[in-house]
């Protein structure tokens, strides 16, 4: 599945990197591309997209919606 995630509170590369982290930790999830300019965070995952919302979350980094 590939998913899109609108976060509005990444402005950084520190917040690139945090959700990325986050993100690998989860062996379903293959790739991440972080859109620091469009505050979007694209995810190539079998996982479902609430666990994916509640790791980019418990990152620190709100998810506002899905594209
Ligand atoms: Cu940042």
């Amino acid at each position: 599945m590939e998913y899109i995630f609108n976060v509005p509170s990444m402005v950084c590369q520190h917040c690139k990197m945090r959700i990325e982290q986050a993100l690998r930790q989860d062996q379903l999830t293959t790739q991440v591309m972080v859109d620091l300019q469009n505050k979007k965070v694209r995810v190539v995952s079998e996982a479902p997209a609430e666990q994916l919302i509640a790791r980019i979350e418990s990152a620190g980094y709100e998810v506002v919606g899905q594209e």
